[in-house]
């Protein structure tokens, strides 16, 4: 095999950045061609494919060399907002689908396995959370499975984009029913300088999802985000944050880990889940704890099904449950491996 070949044993492959680069242009420099649907051929969104018409097509950097497609039923919407491409088509497989500069956010079949993941291992893994805040999340769905938490008092929520939120209101409806709890509060803009005029110690948790590091998302998965976040939650408080992909991004991991373990000085650890539309199906999450009273993310000790009154409102929980809680954070050893060495 040639030097620097690797082959298919070896796998999983730390991704390199180099090659990252090369696809710099991901799906916009895409022909746009005869989708699905929707409008006139000359307003198909660049990633709606040009090699099998009518599918969607997720190209990026971020995953180079593959690009998960989903069949175009209609397309239900295009807009260009301050900060980035938005794009909502209904899919023949997965529901109606959120894309943002040609990257899936959420589709309605399986939104489930990200937002209540992202919200109950941070909330389930201390007692009564009061005051909780969220960053990015415009489509409501990590409101949502927040607000099933009958201890929150409070639940802020700071995203950029205006347009994710009418979008989602618009064409989601059981995912932004989040915004209706009335202990909701929405603030557009910056979550970064949200973070910085938050006075020390304001929230119980702080959960940030995130797009993918490219574009207006890039500063949240940075080390002064970190720190803000650190100081912002009492003692004790816990964050949960959108931690890409096992499969494609060990080095960003190793990026997060290494920078959370030098700002929380309570417990760093990994968890995953399944997410069928994401890049190689997984996602994972960074969770932390400032110093205090001590919390084990491994053990759910406010179980969200000792009080079932939220199931009235939104549903069952469609995912989550305590054991997948646990489980969550049993990691591949080639993940275990890389994450264990940054985490000590
Ligand atoms: N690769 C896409 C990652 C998207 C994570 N955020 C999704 C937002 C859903 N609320």
């Amino acid at each position: 095999m040639p030097e620097g070949v690797q082959s298919a044993t070896d796998l999983p492959l730390k991704r390199p950045r180099e090659e990252e680069n090369q696809e710099a242009n991901g799906c916009a420099a895409m022909e746009v061609n005869n989708g699905g649907g929707g409008g006139a051929l000359e307003e198909l969104p660049e990633c709606i494919s040009a090699v099998i018409p009518g599918w969607f097509s997720e190209i990026s950097p971020m995953w180079p060399g593959e690009a998960h497609s989903l069949k175009v039923e209609k397309i239900l919407f295009q807009g260009k907002s301050d900060y980035q491409n938005v794009l909502v088509f209904q899919s023949s497989t997965y529901g109606k689908v959120l894309v943002l500069d040609g990257v899936i956010q959420l589709t309605e079949r399986d939104e489930c396995a990200y937002q209540e993941m992202i919200a109950h291992l941070p909330l389930c893994s201390i007692p009564n959370p009061k005051k909780v805040l969220v960053i990015g999340g415009g489509d409501g769905g990590v409101l949502r499975e927040v607000s099933r938490h009958s201890s929150v008092e409070k639940i802020d929520i700071c995203e950029i984009d205006k347009m994710v939120v009418d979008v989602s209101r618009q064409f989601f409806p059981n995912v932004a029913v989040g915004f209706d709890d009335p202990r909701v509060n929405l603030h557009i803009g910056d979550g970064v300088a949200f973070l910085k005029a938050v006075p020390e110690g304001t929230y119980d948790a702080i959960i940030v999802d995130s797009s993918d590091p490219i574009g207006p998302a890039k500063e949240l998965f940075e080390k002064p985000f970190f720190a803000s976040v650190a100081k912002a939650l009492r003692a004790g408080g816990v964050v949960c944050t959108q931690a890409e992909s096992i499969w494609l991004h060990m080095h960003i991991i190793e990026d997060i880990v290494a920078n959370c373990r030098q700002i929380f000085e309570g417990s760093v650890n990994y968890a995953w889940t399944t997410v069928p539309t994401y890049p190689s199906g997984v996602m994972g999450f960074m969770l932390c704890a400032t110093e205090g009273p001590s919390v084990d993310f491994k053990k759910p000790i406010n179980p969200i099904d000792a009080d079932i009154s939220h199931v009235k409102t939104y549903g069952p929980l469609k995912f989550y449950n305590s054991e997948i809680h646990s489980a969550a954070f049993c990691l591949p050893s080639f993940a275990r491996k890389v994450i264990d060495a940054k985490a000590n």
